[in-house]
């Protein structure tokens, strides 16, 4: 461990770092791609910056090192913490309850004890390098009880904890053994942010069930204790977002246009590429998806010569059964629908169950002339959000599920409810046949709007509410206090 103190502090379960092992056996650290690396290496650079989290392998311990500016502080977690807090509680509890219980979520007491023990040793690790006043910032659902185990191990620290994924609504929340604990942990924090306007609601109303306290919309009153005075929380809606300067550089860059051009070409030149990019994840209602469109063959309104669906799956969770019962589901549905539908030559769906570089999500985001976000239930939806950012020339249609959190900003895009499978097909052909005109309305309207809230917006924003609400807060406790920021950049709200 180091005895170096740092003014900014980032929690995560994920480090923002991988390590490479190259052809020699040599290993390098590389910052993993991601949005919220991007938006918080600038400030990290400037404000004497720690990061922690878990390495992503069981067992395995590595020392502090500095990468880039950042200092990275990684925790290990044994193969039964992975199993437990991990796998289980983070993966198996909480992000099904988060996520309307799509799939049934499993509670089990030894995953809770594992989540509060791992919880314990990520505030500890914070607590241990932040220095005096410091700002930490943690990050989403696996770490929630964080905030008041880092409050009551340094009272004098700025608290800040952001969810990146859904607070359900109280009739679900409710289900869960261990609602009063969680929500006693979020409140540890200065301020507790949320994509969407709904699920910062969701959360003061369970506060408000189960704890009595007084909220007036965004404040939430926690009275003194024996030992802690009154405090003030507040709990807010900032939906993220992306690097999206970023992304319209690479979807310019030469590379990438002759590549999409190219995947255009490989896919038999269709009149109509249609495009999915998820996590295999049963919230991103993949099945949905490819529901509407093999009933869309089936009914011939379209047709595999003149219509292509590519969908990206990238591997995820893997070691989780509904994942994995998941897998199953979906890849038995895209064979039956080529087998039903695919001719020599044409495919009708083109599965793709593997990652791929930024450079082929954006050349793929250019080559798709209407993208399915059909989610069930989602936080915000980058992939929508990268997709707008790509078509720098306001080509391509946008279909967006209204329970994506996305789909509070996107006004402009066709707006569907997925589980009206046959308001998803219209929508679909709507899309297909869009005239230029209209589809370059819509995507001025949605490029506007994220160029207006990019993720550095999101960041500042954050971090900003977080200075002002901070009792006796100050310039000296704003971690963006004295930054420079480039004339492009929008100002501060
Ligand atoms: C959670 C919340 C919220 C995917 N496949 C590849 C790849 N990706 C990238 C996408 C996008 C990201 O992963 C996925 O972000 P999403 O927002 O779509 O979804 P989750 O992973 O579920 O993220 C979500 C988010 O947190 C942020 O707060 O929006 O609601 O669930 O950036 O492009 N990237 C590359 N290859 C792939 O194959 N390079």
């Amino acid at each position: 461990m180091t005895d170096e103190q740092y003014a900014f502090v980032v929690v995560s379960n994920r480090l923002p770092v991988d390590r490479v092992v190259a052809d020699d056996g040599s290993a390098a650290w590389k910052q993993s791609p991601g949005g919220l690396v991007t938006a918080l290496e600038p400030v990290m650079r400037q404000a004497d910056g720690a990061w922690v989290g878990w390495i992503g392998q069981p067992g395995e311990h590595v020392d502090p090192f500095d990468h880039d500016g950042i200092r990275i502080v990684p925790l290990s977690l044994s193969a039964d913490e992975v199993e437990q807090y991990y796998e289980g509680f983070s993966n198996d509890t909480i992000w099904p309850l988060y996520h309307d219980v799509i799939v049934p979520a499993t509670y089990h007491r030894q995953w809770w004890d594992s989540y509060v023990e791992v919880n314990q040793r990520f505030a500890d690790a914070a607590a241990a390098i932040a220095a005096d006043g410091a700002t930490v910032w943690v990050q989403d659902y696996q770490l929630q009880l964080v905030p008041r185990m880092l409050r009551q191990a340094r009272p004098d620290l700025v608290i800040g904890f952001f969810n990146h994924i859904p607070f359900p609504a109280y009739g679900l929340y409710s289900q869960l053994p261990w609602r009063t604990q969680i929500i006693e942990g979020l409140l540890g924090a200065d301020v507790v942010g949320f994509q969407r306007v709904a699920d910062a609601g969701n959360f003061s109303r369970a506060v408000r069930r189960l704890l009595g306290y007084t909220t007036k919309s965004p404040y939430i009153e926690v009275p003194a204790t024996a030992s802690t005075p009154e405090r003030r929380v507040v709990a807010k809606a900032f939906p993220i977002s992306i690097d999206v300067g970023g992304f319209e550089r690479l979807a310019r860059s030469p590379e990438v246009q002759a590549r999409a051009t190219q995947i255009r070409e490989e896919l038999g030149n269709p009149n109509t590429v249609m495009l999915g990019v998820d996590r295999l994840d049963y919230t991103k209602g993949i099945g949905h998806r490819l529901k509407a469109f093999g009933e869309l063959l089936a009914d011939g309104r379209l047709n595999v010569e003149d219509v292509t669906l590519v969908q990206v799956a990238s591997p995820s969770r893997e070691r989780v059964e509904t994942y994995r019962q998941l897998r199953d589901e979906i890849e038995l549905t895209v064979g039956r629908i080529n087998g039903d539908f695919g001719t020599i030559g044409h495919q009708a769906v083109n599965y793709l169950h593997h990652g791929f570089p930024r450079e082929e999500m954006a050349a793929l985001y250019l080559a798709a002339d209407v993208m399915l976000v059909t989610a069930l239930r989602d936080g915000m939806n980058l992939v929508a959000k990268e997709y707008v950012a790509a078509r720098y020339d306001e080509d391509g249609v946008l279909v967006l599920s209204e329970f994506a959190g996305a789909a509070d900003e996107l006004k402009t895009a066709l707006r569907i409810n997925p589980h009206d499978i046959d308001g998803l097909k219209d929508a679909m052909m709507q899309a297909a046949a869009m005239s230029r005109a209209e589809k370059r309305k819509r995507m001025r309207g949605l490029r506007k709007r994220v160029r207006e809230n990019d993720v550095d917006h999101w960041s500042r924003g954050f971090l900003r509410t977080l200075a002002e609400v901070h009792e006796g807060g100050d310039a000296d406790t704003d971690p963006l206090g004295d930054l420079e920021w480039t004339a492009e950049r929008p100002p501060l709200p």
